[in-house]
């Protein structure tokens, strides 16, 4: 059965729900499910908990109901494909707010409505939105159940797909809730795909294999801790455990306790030499951390063991050092793209045991995407269910097509992923996608100049997101999206975490794989040959390099960078570490004017470093 803990699956009669009112602990645990019920009146409830048998259950039901398919056992044991609606594929931007007590609180970069009308609104939405369904109560940990700097949250949802996605995606279930005492601080997510089965008259409605709805509300409360999630049922809309609690709460939880919520991802690097150095990198939605996370070193001797490839939650430790721990327990990663020469630890983990999401189908009951073979079959079922053929004018998979696995299932991860205390970190690099001006590689002179590093990050947008892909925008800390409080606070937050750390501060890089040359091709091969930016930051960390001082950052001396074998002429080379004073004039006027949307909310420290380009770059 998958009625567990007994916490009946009758409605409680209790409050209306228009005051459901979080707290520590078990008892509040109970009475919030019970209004959410009254509110949301769904046909039943579950209190899940996690096992094989559960999961199995919901997987057979998904199968039969239409809503998932079950690919070929031999090909891909194990292994679901998804199609959502086609007007449900990524996360919503516009419809995502932050509701702080003030509106400047949240920040200019922020949605923002005010908390009592949202709630209001929200309270209106849900009412009877779960009618004909189940409502699932999904306990989870993030991090690992009892781990240093875990958190525990529960996601009422009356979505299976949700449940079977964050079983993978967090410690789901029994455990979880079994770290939930009296008190327990725990993060309550209310979730529904705003779908009911029975009309408000009363009559039947049918359902469809993705239910959703045309209006969607991605709402966070941060003094209150709460996220509300109406009307989507994809990734980081729907999976609150990932974006919504483990970031935008997060980011709350961690200004406010001093640690640190961010979007990165965590590898270990060995050296040939066996040293071994602990990396975070943010890079935004779509710009290659699961690529880097996973990373195939193309130079003999190096290896990279696979920590996190989405979210670290990092804090200082015992040793005035820096550790982070992943809090997630999978992969939701993006499939085109992925194939066995860029990504062959990816293939492998999704070898079985694998949820698919908006990704094609081959006629034999297998998955394919963009990238994955260098020819595509000559048939296919696109992602929207249709036969598809190379001559078809739209890619076979949506663009942000996704996979969810399981971390463990991953060749390349560490050892000590899921360790209590996480890793100690040694460098923290930001990235983003820039097809000009941001060279291949850069190092911050000290912590300060790597905050505004991560405060000016640029990135062209991607699919991950609903929105013009290719359009530049500032995207400070990778964390856009994601920050639940006022950005330039979140800039102030990490100028203390680092007066904190002082001289045992990891040193801070920037990266660019993306820039262009002007025939329109990578100037980088990427990937797998990515180790050799790695290879110069270890050697950094060593002082084994040496570093030209730009206006914009360290540069390695000519031949610093091992660029052999690569078939890189000069002029390429020059070109991925051109520093063009005139157009970096143009963007610092353009990061003036971002910096000034924050007002006196910018600590000065990144102002003066603003500053300090400005005249750099006057004298170059
Ligand atoms: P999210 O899961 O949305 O946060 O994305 P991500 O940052 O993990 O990006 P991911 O590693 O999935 O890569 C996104 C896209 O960028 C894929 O199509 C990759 O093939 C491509 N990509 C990743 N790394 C590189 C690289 O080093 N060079 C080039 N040219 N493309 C890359
Ligand atoms: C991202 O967009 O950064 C993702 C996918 O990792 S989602 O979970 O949808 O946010
Ligand atoms: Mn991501």
């Amino acid at each position: 059965s998958t009625r567990s803990t007994g916490s009946g699956s009758t409605p409680s009669t209790g409050s209306t729900g228009s005051t459901i009112e979080p707290g520590p602990g078990i008892d509040a645990l109970r009475r919030w499910v019970a209004d959410v019920a009254s509110l949301t009146q769904p046909d039943d409830i579950v209190w899940v908990d996690g096992s094989e048998e559960e999961n199995r259950s919901l997987l057979t039901g998904m199968v039969r109901s239409g809503s998932i398919v079950a690919l070929d056992d031999s090909l891909r044991p194990g292994s679901f494909l998804a199609r959502s609606d086609p007007a449900d594929v990524a996360r919503v931007e516009d419809r995502t707010f932050i509701c702080s007590a003030t509106e400047a609180d949240a920040g200019p970069t922020n949605n923002w409505r005010d908390p009592a009308e949202m709630r209001e609104e929200l309270t209106a939405r849900f009412g009877g939105s779960m009618r004909g369904r189940t409502m699932y109560v999904v306990p989870f940990s993030m991090g690992p159940v009892g781990g240093a700097i875990s958190q525990v949250g529960v996601q009422v949802t009356d979505s299976p797909y949700v449940v079977v996605s964050t079983r993978i995606m967090t410690r789901m279930g029994a455990e979880a809730l079994a770290e939930i005492g009296p008190d327990t601080e725990w993060v309550p997510a209310l979730h529904t795909v705003g779908m009911p089965l029975v009309a408000d008259d009363g009559s039947a409605v049918g359902d469809v294999p993705w239910p959703s709805n045309e209006v969607k509300i991605i709402a966070h409360f941060p003094e209150t801790r709460e996220i509300w999630s109406y009307g989507s049922g994809y990734g980081g809309n729907a999976l609150l455990a990932k974006k919504c609690f483990a970031l935008r709460i997060a980011s709350v939880m961690a200004r406010q306790d001093g640690w640190l919520a961010e979007h990165m991802l965590l590898i270990r690097l060995t050296t040939p030499a066996g040293k071994v150095l602990h990396i975070a990198a943010a890079f935004p939605s779509a710009c290659g951390k699961t690529n880097f996370a996973m990373m195939t070193p193309s130079l003999p001797g190096w290896k990279v063991e696979t920590i996190g490839d989405d979210i670290a939650w990092l804090r200082p430790g015992a040793d005035g050092r820096l550790w982070a721990i992943n809090p997630e327990a999978g992969f939701f990663g993006v499939a085109p793209g992925t194939g066995p020469d860029t990504n062959p630890a990816a293939m492998a983990t999704v070898r079985s045991n694998t949820i698919f999401t908006n990704v094609a189908m081959t006629l034999d009951g297998d998955v394919w995407w963009e990238g994955a073979t260098e020819e595509p079959p000559k048939h296919l079922i696109d992602w929207r269910g249709r036969p598809w053929t190379p001559d078809s004018p739209e890619p076979a998979a949506h663009p942000n097509a996704r996979f969810t696995v399981a971390a463990a299932q991953c060749p390349t991860i560490s050892g000590d992923w899921d360790s209590h205390d996480g890793v100690p970190i040694d460098a923290i690099v930001f990235g983003g996608r820039r097809a000009t001006n941001v060279p291949l590689v850069a190092e911050a002179e000290d912590w300060e100049h790597g905050v505004f590093f991560g405060s000016t990050i640029s990135s062209e947008q991607t699919a991950a997101a609903e929105g013009p892909v290719g359009e530049l925008r500032l995207d400070p800390f990778a964390m856009l999206p994601f920050c639940g409080y006022n950005m330039a606070d979140h800039w102030q937050h990490w100028l203390e975490i680092g007066d904190q750390l002082g001289s045992k501060a990891p040193k801070v890089f920037r990266v660019n794989w993306f820039r262009k040359s002007s025939d329109g091709g990578y100037l980088w091969p990427g990937f797998g040959e990515n180790i050799r930016v790695l290879e110069w930051i270890a050697d950094r960390l060593e002082d084994d390099a040496e570093v030209e001082w730009s206006p914009v950052g360290g540069l390695p001396r000519v031949g610093g960078l091992d660029v052999a074998g690569l078939g890189l002429d000069g002029f390429a080379l020059d070109e991925l570490f051109e520093v063009d004073a005139v157009a970096w004039s143009a963007e610092a006027e353009q990061l003036r004017a971002h910096f000034d949307r924050f007002g006196d909310r910018v600590p000065q420290r990144l102002r003066d470093r603003l500053d300090q380009l400005t005249r750099r770059l006057d004298a170059a």
